[in-house]
C-alpha cells in the first residue's frame, strides 16, 4: 500500500470513529496496492457534500432529440426505451441523425420547469447535457451536432440553469461517456487504430466537461452514464485523473462513483471493495431493501415513472406509477440514507406529458405538508415496522414515522432503541399530540385520531438519550 493511502486511511478511520457511524464499513486488512482505487474511506465530510446529502429529492430530466420520435417510427412503435431509438433496428441512423433539424421546443419555458420542479419539492435537478446519441444541448465548440445548429438555434442549458438556481433548485449535469455520432467514439479498443481514436476521444470528454463547468459554473456536480464500456473502464487511471481534473478546476463537485474505475476495471468499488467516486451511483431503477445493503455509503436512486422509459414515449408500456408509489420510494431512500431521484422526458416542444404533470402536482402537495420528513433526513436506528419507515431528522432527537401500512388493529407499534426514551408524539400535518399506549419495556402502541387517509400520514416522535426521560417517559401519567 503506498504510504500517501496509508495516511488517508488513518486520517479517515479516526475521523470515522469520531463520527460514530455505525453502518460505516470497518477498512479491510487483506488490501492489493491500487494506484487508481478510492482515495477516501467513508463519505464526504465537507458542506458540498453535506449540502447533496440534505437535499434528499431530485428532478431528473432526460430531454433530447429522441423526444421526436417519442418510441415510434414509421408507424411502429419501439418497446424499449425512447431514448435508445437510435439503436432500434427499423430506425435507420442516417435518419435519426436528421432528427435535430426539427429540434425547435417552441412552448419551453424554463421559469415554468423550474416553479414545478419546485412546487414538486425537488431541491436539486439533473438535466441531460449530452446521452448517448451524442446531441449536446448546448452550443459546444467541440461537436457540431449541438442544438445551435438546430431551428431553436440557441443555448437551451443556460436559462434552465438559471431558472432553476433562481427558483433555489441546485443544477447537476448528467453526461453519457457513450457518443454514437463522434467519429472518434469506440465501445472497445481493438487495435493500435482504435487506441488512437480513444486517447483523443478522451481528450475530447475532458474539453467538453471543462467547457460545460466554464459556461455554467453554478453547477454543483456531474452524472456520468454509459461507463460500463470497456474502452471507459479499462482506463482506470483516466477516469482518476478526470475526476481529479474536474475537482481541480471546480472544487466541492459532487461526482457520482459511476464515473469511476481502477487499474483493474473494477467499477463503482473498486478491487478492495472500497466506493469511488462521492456517492454509490449503481440504483438505477432499483432501492436498497435495508440498511446493511448500502455499507455506510451515501448513495442515491435514480427512478422511472413508467417501467423503463427516461426520454419522452408518446406510449407508455406496462405498469405507471402512481404518486404514492413514488412517495414510498423516496421515504424509503431517505430511511436508508439515500436520495431519490425522479426522471421526466419532457416533449420535443419543451411541455410536459399530463401523467407526468398531475405527479409533480399529488407528490407536491404531500411534500408541502410533510417534507420536513425529507429534507435532511436520515437512517434513524430504529427497528423497522410493517406500518412504513422512519427517518430521523439529522443530528436531531426528531424521528419520523411515515405510515404506508395502515394495520387492521389500527396499532402502530414503535420500538425504541436502546437508551432511547420517547418524549412526545404529534401529527406532523396538524400539531395534534397522541398519546401512546405502553407495551412493554420501552415499546409502545400509537393510534391515529383518523386510520383512514389516501395518503401517508406522518407522525412526529420526539426522543431523548437522557436517563431522567427512561421507562415511559412523560407518558406514564397517560397510562394510569
Ligand atoms: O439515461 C438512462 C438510460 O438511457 C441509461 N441510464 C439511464 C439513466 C442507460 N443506458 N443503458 N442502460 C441504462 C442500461 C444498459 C445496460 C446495458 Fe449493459 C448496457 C446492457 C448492456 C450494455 C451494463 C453493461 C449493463 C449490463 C452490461
Amino acid at each position: 500500500m503506498n504510504k500517501t493511502f496509508t495516511g488517508l486511511l488513518a486520517a479517515a478511520c479516526c475521523s470515522l470513529m469520531m463520527q460514530a457511524t455505525a453502518q460505516t464499513q470497518p477498512p479491510k486488512k487483506d488490501t492489493i496496492a491500487l494506484q487508481h482505487g478510492a482515495h477516501r474511506i467513508g463519505n464526504r465530510t465537507d458542506a458540498d457534500m453535506a449540502r447533496w446529502r440534505s437535499l434528499r429529492f431530485g428532478q431528473f430530466i432526460h430531454w433530447g432529440v429522441y423526444a421526436i420520435a417519442g418510441g415510434e417510427w414509421n408507424g411502429k412503435v419501439y418497446n424499449g426505451a425512447a431514448e435508445w431509438i437510435r439503436s432500434w433496428k427499423e430506425m435507420p441512423h442516417e435518419e435519426y441523425d436528421k432528427l435535430y433539424r426539427q429540434f425547435n421546443p417552441v412552448n419551453f419555458n424554463p421559469q415554468q420547469w423550474a416553479s414545478q420542479a419546485k412546487d414538486m419539492g425537488a431541491k436539486y435537478m439533473i438535466i441531460t447535457t449530452k446521452h448517448h446519441d451524442g446531441f449536446c444541448l448546448w452550443p459546444s465548440k467541440y461537436s457540431k451536432y449541438n442544438i445551435a445548429a438546430s431551428p431553436w438555434k440557441k443555448d437551451l442549458l443556460g436559462p434552465m440553469i438559471d431558472a432553476y438556481n433562481k427558483a433555489g433548485i441546485d443544477v447537476y449535469l448528467y453526461f453519457s461517456i457513450i457518443d454514437w455520432n463522434h467519429p472518434d467514439y469506440r465501445p472497445s479498443l481493438k487495435n493500435a487504430a482504435d487506441s488512437a481514436a480513444g486517447k483523443r476521444f478522451q481528450v475530447f470528454v475532458k474539453n467538453q466537461l471543462a467547457e460545460l463547468l466554464q459556461r455554467y459554473p453554478t453547477i454543483k456536480g456531474f452524472w456520468f452514464d454509459g461507463t460500463w464500456d470497456a474502452s471507459w473502464k479499462n482506463d482506470g487511471a483516466f477516469t482518476d485523473e478526470l475526476e481529479q481534473y474536474l475537482q481541480s478546476i471546480h472544487p466541492g463537485l459532487v461526482m457520482g462513483s459511476r464515473l469511476r474505475a481502477d487499474e483493474k476495471g473494477a467499477r463503482h468499488f473498486d478491487s478492495n471493495g472500497r466506493l469511488m467516486g462521492d456517492y454509490e451511483q449503481g440504483w438505477e431503477r432499483k432501492l436498497p431493501e435495508k440498511i446493511e445493503d448500502v455499507h455506510g455509503n451515501d448513495w442515491e436512486a435514480v427512478m422511472t415513472v413508467p417501467e423503463n422509459q427516461w426520454g419522452y414515449h408518446a406510449k407508455w408500456m406496462g405498469h405507471v406509477k402512481s404518486a404514492n408509489e413514488i412517495l414510498e420510494m423516496l421515504v424509503k431512500s431517505v430511511s436508508l440514507n439515500g436520495n431519490f431521484v425522479l426522471n421526466f422526458g419532457p416533449k420535443a416542444d419543451g411541455t410536459f406529458r399530463k401523467e407526468e404533470q398531475d405527479l409533480m402536482t399529488n407528490i407536491g402537495a404531500w411534500m408541502k405538508v410533510n417534507g420536513d420528513a425529507i429534507y435532511n433526513g436520515t437512517y434513524a436506528g430504529f427497528e423497522k415496522q410493517d406500518w412504513g419507515y422512519y427517518i430521523r431528522k439529522t443530528g436531531t432527537d426528531s424521528v419520523y414515522m411515515v405510515v404506508f401500512n395502515m394495520p387492521v388493529s389500527g396499532n402502530l407499534r414503535v420500538k425504541m432503541p436502546a437508551r432511547t426514551y420517547l418524549t412526545g408524539v404529534s401529527m406532523l400535518q396538524n400539531n395534534v399530540p397522541l398519546t401512546p399506549e405502553l407495551i412493554g419495556r420501552e415499546e409502545y402502541f400509537l393510534r391515529l385520531p383518523n386510520k383512514q387517509s389516501d395518503v401517508p400520514v406522518v407522525i412526529l416522535l420526539k426522543t431523548s438519550t437522557k436517563e431522567g426521560n427512561k421507562e415511559g417517559g412523560n407518558f406514564e401519567k397517560a397510562k394510569t
